[in-house]
């Protein structure tokens, strides 16, 4: 049946097997040049599983364009939303969207978003992004069907990698109890995931064994093989009493050959010489229409960035990063600084490493690179964080000095009641680093961007947790948990290349804020400023304090800038690197001494801005004083895909933003006589 009218039930286009394969490849061609477009994307796993998308989108599932909600339309879940690509391709081509539209993948308000979302693109079917969720939604659709006596079918398609997520096996024990034979499983068995081979990051093997033993039946095929693909997706959905998983052997970035079977592609795309090359490789030259995609991508983008403009806070001079001839700043990823520390700390026999499967990009890998003597010391654990978070807690338990880290959000929140539970309650010694803090993880979008790890890990007892501003910091900040601090212990960090603007000499003290202040423009915009520890500080009667963490630190900076250039402001800016326990004699002091607090956090609102509220709320020694507060951060929004920078812009929280609100509290306080602080009861 396939597409069709849903009013008439009339099939609108049916594919043979040879007009499927013909189509399959054109989409391996798009694939090839929207990801060259988006310049970031999943070149690897898009190839592999294009066969079987274009098999389901064009002939086997019911459904029908015009009518994406049709009740009894067939519903494919993507668990595997990296894939997402493939997903709009299928939608694409079958009539759902334009075609050329796919060219806006990965850009700033797109429906195309890095990972699928449903309220954004009508046809696609569920969010997903954080792997091993899907079949649990599709246990879920399939239960509802069978409740509503629906005959539609459910399928949902996962990566073998992906399989190393306990959440699949309740899922398919699920649907086997309950016999859900209106349920199809699909694994892209491309035998690779980010680390290397499957194999060898956590062996998954024998799959047709374990789906048998959950009650399912299993097919196992030639996923590039267009007639056994469409034959099995027809089997499937014809139903035989139990749920039904396709096993397809494929290969990643099938059809290129310089991308098959390479793990290095799996988070990779082509730049331009390589989309020619892959397109001639596929046999497509001249078939894809490559400048028009490219022409439509930049014309989008000049909107994005008209609106961006638009929005802006604007001052007299443009202040942006490296957009002056003097204040030129030095930027690198902070993430860098977590890798350097386990390089340089890591001969210390107690400490272990757990890979979790995205272990060069987080910089976990330093700790063994180019030193084979501490392999035995490296444990891959695959894309399983809520077991390894227990695990770790395990070697704790036996004097281990564990670590694991992934991007935060499965860091931190997926494997929240472990990190409660088996680390947290028990007090163990175990180091959690929380890569890919925040919005500016970019084009990745929503569900890799943390926005909520912190509430989580400062609302537990025995945790500490730091948030340093940049890769110097960062070094220290893991130099410190990781020797010196025992307990529980979470460091959070960003993915962009930030702002330089800690150096060797600068103070680093757990649990102590350092004052930053701005005495004149220089040529580098780390020399225009003096730091020291806030303890040691006395006050210079500014007129306002930002108090900010991790890489809204250099936002902080920068606005303090602004605010001395344009409106002559006196501020001091405190580095609160450690969230918990909070320098709250700090704050305290600032809030005290300029009357104005102003929090700056690239996260929701209140993991820095709630507590320090509260310390300036609770303390004896400024009751009475007024002060005066804001907050800037995300406002009770999701991220959304886009550069990083540029969702800075979006989710105001640059500089600009930052000035702008303290300039607003700056004019509430001239606005009221503060009474003198020496005419204030003041308890220390
Ligand atoms: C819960 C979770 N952990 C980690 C990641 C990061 N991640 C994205 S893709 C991927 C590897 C997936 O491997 P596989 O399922 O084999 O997919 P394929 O190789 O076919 O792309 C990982 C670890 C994620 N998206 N979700």
């Amino acid at each position: 049946m396939s597409i069709q009218n849903s009013a008439t039930g009339e099939v609108l286009r049916s594919y043979t097997i040879d007009e499927l394969k013909q189509q399959a490849n054109l989409m391996r061609g798009y694939d090839l040049a929207v990801l060259c477009a988006a310049t970031s994307g999943h070149a690897g796993g898009t190839l592999s599983i294009m066969d079987i998308a274009a098999a389901l989108y064009l002939r086997v599932a019911n459904h029908d364009p015009k009518n994406p909600n049709w009740p009894d339309r067939d519903r494919i879940v993507w668990s595997t939303g990296h894939k997402a690509p493939s997903l709009y391709l299928g939608l694409a081509f079958a009539g759902f969207c334009p075609k050329e539209d796919v060219a806006l993948l990965r850009k700033l308000y797109s429906p195309y978003q890095g990972h699928p979302h449903w309220l954004k693109l009508p046809g696609v079917e569920v969010s997903t992004g954080s792997l091993g969720q899907g079949l649990s939604i599709a246990v879920g659709i399939a239960l509802a069907a069978r409740l509503d006596q629906k005959n539609h079918r459910v399928f949902c398609i996962m990566g073998d990698g992906e399989q190393q997520e306990g959440q699949i096996w309740e899922a398919a024990m699920e649907a086997g109890h309950f016999k859900l034979d209106n349920l199809i499983g699909i694994v892209d068995r491309n035998r690779l995931q980010i680390d290397g081979w499957v194999k060898d990051v956590m062996n998954v093997e024998p799959l047709e064994e374990k789906y048998r033993s959950f009650g399912w039946e299993v097919l196992t095929i030639d996923g590039h093989d267009m007639k056994q693909v469409v034959e099995a997706l027809e089997k499937a959905k014809a139903g035989c009493g139990k749920p039904t998983v396709i096993i397809a052997d494929t290969v990643k970035g099938k059809g290129v050959s310089f991308m098959e079977d390479i793990a290095g592609w799996h988070g990779k795309v082509p730049n331009v010489e390589e989309l020619d090359k892959g397109l001639k490789e596929l046999g497509l030259e001249g078939q894809i229409p490559v400048e028009q995609l490219f022409a439509h991508a930049k014309q989008y983008q000049a909107e994005v960035e008209r609106k961006l403009d638009a929005k802006m806070p604007k001052f007299h001079r443009n202040y942006w990063w490296n957009a002056t001839e003097n204040m030129k700043v030095q930027m690198k990823p902070t993430r860098l600084g977590f890798g350097q520390s386990l390089a340089a700390n890591g001969d210390d026999p107690r400490v272990v490493c757990f890979g979790l499967d995205i272990s060069g990009s987080i910089t976990i890998s330093e700790f063994y690179a180019g030193k084979p003597e501490r392999k035995s010391r490296w444990i891959s654990m695959g894309i399983a964080e809520q077991s390894a978070t227990s695990a770790a807690a395990g070697l704790a338990k036996e004097g281990k000095l564990p670590v694991f880290g992934t991007y935060a959000t499965f860091a931190a929140a997926r494997n929240l009641d472990q990190i409660r539970t088996s680390i947290c309650y028990g007090n163990f010694n175990v180091l959690i680093a929380g890569a890919h803090g925040g919005v500016s993880v970019g084009p990745d979008g929503a569900t890799h961007q943390a926005l909520e790890d912190l509430f989580a890990m400062c609302g537990l007892p025995n945790m500490s947790v730091v948030v340093p501003c940049d890769i110097a910091e960062t070094r220290k900040a893991t130099d410190y948990l990781l020797l010196k601090h025992v307990g529980p212990k979470y460091i959070r960090f960003a993915r962009e290349a930030t702002p330089i603007v800690t150096d060797e000499k600068t103070p680093f003290v757990f649990g102590k804020a350092n004052v930053i202040r701005l005495r004149r423009e220089t040529a580098n915009f780390i020399d225009a400023f003096e730091t020291r520890l806030e303890s040691e500080y006395r006050d210079e009667g500014e007129d306002l304090s930002i108090i900010a963490c991790g890489p809204m630190v250099p936002e902080a900076m920068r606005a303090a800038w602004i605010l001395k250039q344009d409106f002559g402001y006196e501020t001091r800016i405190l580095n609160m690197h450690t969230l918990k326990p909070l320098d709250t004699e700090a704050i305290v002091r600032a809030a005290r001494d300029t009357g104005v607090v102003l929090t700056a956090e690239e996260h929701q609102i209140g993991a820095l801005a709630w507590p320090v509220a509260s310390a300036i709320t609770q303390s004896p020694a400024i009751y009475g004083i007024p002060v005066i507060t804001g907050a800037i951060g995300v406002k009770d929004r999701f991220g959304d895909s886009g550069a990083p920078w540029e969702l800075i812009k979006e989710f105001e929280v640059s500089a600009e933003h930052i000035a702008a609100k303290a300039v607003e509290l700056m004019g509430v306080k001239k606005s009221q006589t503060r009474p003198p602080v020496s005419e204030v009861h003041l308890v220390s």
